[in-house]
């Protein structure tokens, strides 16, 4: 039946779920809350259910339809769907616009408007609107046959069977890109490795494989989204003259485009947009393989026209691969703060992820199983942003006869005691403790650490020459450091040593939660090293609480509550703790305050801008020490701001809703004024 000869009950229920489903998949802004919108969903199913009749092919309950009879047929793009040619860095760029402006007859520094959008790494795709109802949906294919993928877009929730509002021409094919979001496709991996499914290699795998199912319950359950970057055949109606105006039609139509969609001429703008592109690459929700700059007006497109496949008006800027083909040249084992023995695989140097990667994680031994790796094998290495590099994958057919298994070590590679891993754990440790030279210095890179006693000055590698040239093994060694040994090392300073010397001494006032955090005890951070903190007030009463009264402490369970027992347990800790003291590190201790009666119990801060003074994460600690909640966003639940330099939209909403703001001065002020030491 046609939408419009409905009964008027189901066919606003129809409309009111396709609303929903329009600002839940489109515009990222529900309006009611999931259950709801099942509660809506379900009463629909109902209705049809008993009136069969009712049912129209564009109802949001007819998404999942039969399989193609035939597999899947081909179609013909009446416009050939184009591919774009491509710029690697700001100088190709520079020449493409140059190009452009020497074709249009202009100046070469005669500013054009160009359209800025993210290059999502997924599949093309048509779709094809008819009267506004969805008719086709097809795959790029070469660029002029491509396969009828209809059943299949039509389970993807940010399409729509029917487009919204009026207006659109009777013939309407829109072009954009299927893609799966990154967390979806995580799940999705995870799940079929419980099952022994195989797993899908990236998200762009994901979708293609998703898009070509015959089966459409199948993509139904796969988390794709289709966002639209061009319009083909227009027939029986006009669209705008520029490409960004006419994405914005296209969104009013229920059609989902790319929110970083911007307008930008000179080619300064063009680097900065792909200078902040880039720095956000990793946060998105979904893979981006570079930008796609367009000549914004469709009249100079058109006089600019096509070479081969490619137009001469739009560019793909790539973005460094994150992905690489590279050989495990040999495995080693490195030993963590922990005793924790990592493999790490030495690679061949490969140019990865913008930088040159020579070493990768291994993570563990159960991790080279799941790859199946052997020395001597090519491999792929991903590297995105600041993570560590890892292995992904395996290419076996690669492989050759001098490949070689990879043993994991019995005895530590630094200090030669025995390596043991304990059931049930994927970590294997050295059993050296502090007598492990590795373990020490990473044992003392944590001690100084920002979050610990901060000692700013005490970097790893000065760490690793005091510990190479055997002046630092304990924690108190650092603390009859004098001025003449320093000045002995290289790049050592007067003035640096002075400096240092002086951070050393200033630091040795600190407090009970830096100093828990600061004695490394495994899976104990710093929240935790508070609450043993908030909860003892003296670190004598934490070292004599055995694990059952650990355990009652905040966010302590039995496995934190057994390290720590077992951590005060143990005679060389206690030792070292009161080498500590003796060397004057020391914090102020009393009588803990019930939760509920500190300063600011109960109360929700947000920190917001630069801060100069103490940054952020200090500022943090010190509420929480304070009993406050330090939370992420802005809401009527926020008692205060406090608004570091640069501020944005976090002050702008707590201002609008009339919560108090603090500068950071005011921040510190208070903060003293609750004996506070800043
Ligand atoms: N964002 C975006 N991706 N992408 C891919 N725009 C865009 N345009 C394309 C392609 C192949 O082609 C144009 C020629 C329409």
């Amino acid at each position: 039946m046609s939408v419009d000869k409905l009964p008027q009950e189901i066919q606003q229920l129809c409309e009111e779920l396709d609303l929903h489903n329009y600002r839940y998949h489109v515009l990222d802004e529900p309006s009611i809350p999931d259950a709801h919108y099942d509660k809506l969903f379900k009463q629909l199913q109902v209705w049809e259910k008993d009136n069969p009749e009712w049912v129209s092919a564009q109802s949001p309950t007819q998404r999942v339809g039969a399989k193609p009879k035939n597999g899947f047929s081909q179609i013909t793009h009446e416009m050939p769907m184009l591919s774009l040619d491509n710029a690697f860095d700001g100088a190709e760029l520079g020449e493409f616009s140059k190009r452009i402006n020497e074709r249009l007859g202009l100046a070469v520094d005669k500013e054009i408007e160009y359209a800025c959008e993210p290059k999502l790494d997924g599949i093309a795709v048509s779709l094809l609107y008819e009267k506004g109802v969805l008719i086709r949906g097809a795959t790029r294919g070469d660029g002029t046959v491509g396969e009828d993928i209809t059943h299949n877009v039509r389970t993807i929730a940010s399409i729509p069977l029917k487009l919204r509002g009026e207006g659109y021409p009777d013939k309407l094919e829109v072009r954009g890109e299927i893609y799966m979001l990154k967390a979806g496709f995580k799940a999705m991996n995870e799940q079929a490795a419980k099952i022994g499914d195989k797993l899908f290699v990236n998200p762009r795998n994901a979708a293609a494989g998703s898009i070509r199912q015959l089966d459409p319950r199948i993509t139904a359950r796969r988390p794709l989204e289709m966002c639209c970057y061009s319009v083909g055949v227009v027939e029986g109606g006009e669209i705008p003259e520029d490409h960004i105006a006419t994405l914005k039609l296209l969104n009013s139509w229920g059609l989902k485009i790319n929110p970083h969609l911007i307008s930008a001429s000179g080619i300064a703008d063009k680097l900065s947009y792909i200078e902040k592109m880039q720095q956000l690459r990793d946060q998105l929700p979904y893979e981006i393989d570079g930008l796609v700059f367009k000549v914004n007006n469709y009249h100079l497109q058109q006089r600019l026209g096509f070479i081969s496949r490619a137009p001469r008006w739009a560019i793909a800027y790539k973005f460094p691969a994150q992905e690489a083909l590279t050989k495990v040249e040999k495995v080693e084992f490195q030993v963590g703060r922990t005793g924790a023995i990592t493999p790490v695989a030495r690679l061949t140097p490969v140019f990865v992820g913008g930088v040159t990667v020579s070493n990768a994680t291994l993570h563990n031994m159960d991790e080279i199983e799941r790859l199946g790796l052997k020395v001597g094998d090519t491999v792929v290495v991903h590297r995105a942003g600041d993570v560590i590099p890892k292995v992904v994958r395996v290419i076996t057919e690669k492989r050759t006869e001098n490949s070689e298994a990879v043993v994991f070590p019995t005895l530590c590679p630094v200090c030669d005691s025995q390596i043991v891993r304990i059931e049930g754990e994927a970590i294997s440790r050295c059993s050296g403790g502090l007598t492990c030279a590795a373990q020490r210095k990473e044992a003392l890179i944590h001690y100084v650490s920002k979050k610990a006693l901060d000692i700013d000055g005490l970097g790893e590698k000065l760490i690793d020459t005091l510990v190479s040239k055997e002046m630092v093994a304990k924690f108190d060694d650092i603390y009859y450091l004098t001025k003449t040994n320093l000045m002995r090392l290289e790049r050592m300073g007067d003035k640096s040593v002075d400096k240092l010397l002086a951070t050393i001494e200033r630091t040795k006032q600190t407090t009970l939660a830096r100093f828990i955090y600061a004695l490394g005890i495994r899976e104990v951070g710093e929240a935790t090293a508070r609450n043993l903190s908030v909860e003892f007030g003296f670190l004598d009463r934490v070292i004599a609480a055995d694990a059952e009264r650990l355990e009652q402490v905040t966010d302590v369970g039995p496995i934190v509550a057994k390290h720590l027992a077992s951590f005060f347990a143990q005679a060389h800790n206690i030792e070292v703790i009161e080498s500590l003291r003796k060397a004057g590190v020391n914090w102020p201790e009393g009588e803990p305050i019930a939760v509920e009666e500190l300063a600011l119990a109960g109360k929700v801060y947000v920190l917001t801008g630069t801060l100069e003074m103490m940054g952020r994460s200090e500022a943090k600690a010190h509420l929480q020490e304070l009993g406050a909640k330090v939370s992420g966003s802005v809401s009527k639940k926020t008692d205060c701001v406090v608004a570091g330099s640069a501020a944005g939209s976090k002050l702008t909403k707590a201002q609008d809703l009339g919560i108090e703001v603090l500068t950071e001065q005011e921040f510190v002020l208070f903060l003293q004024s609750l004996g506070v030491v800043v």
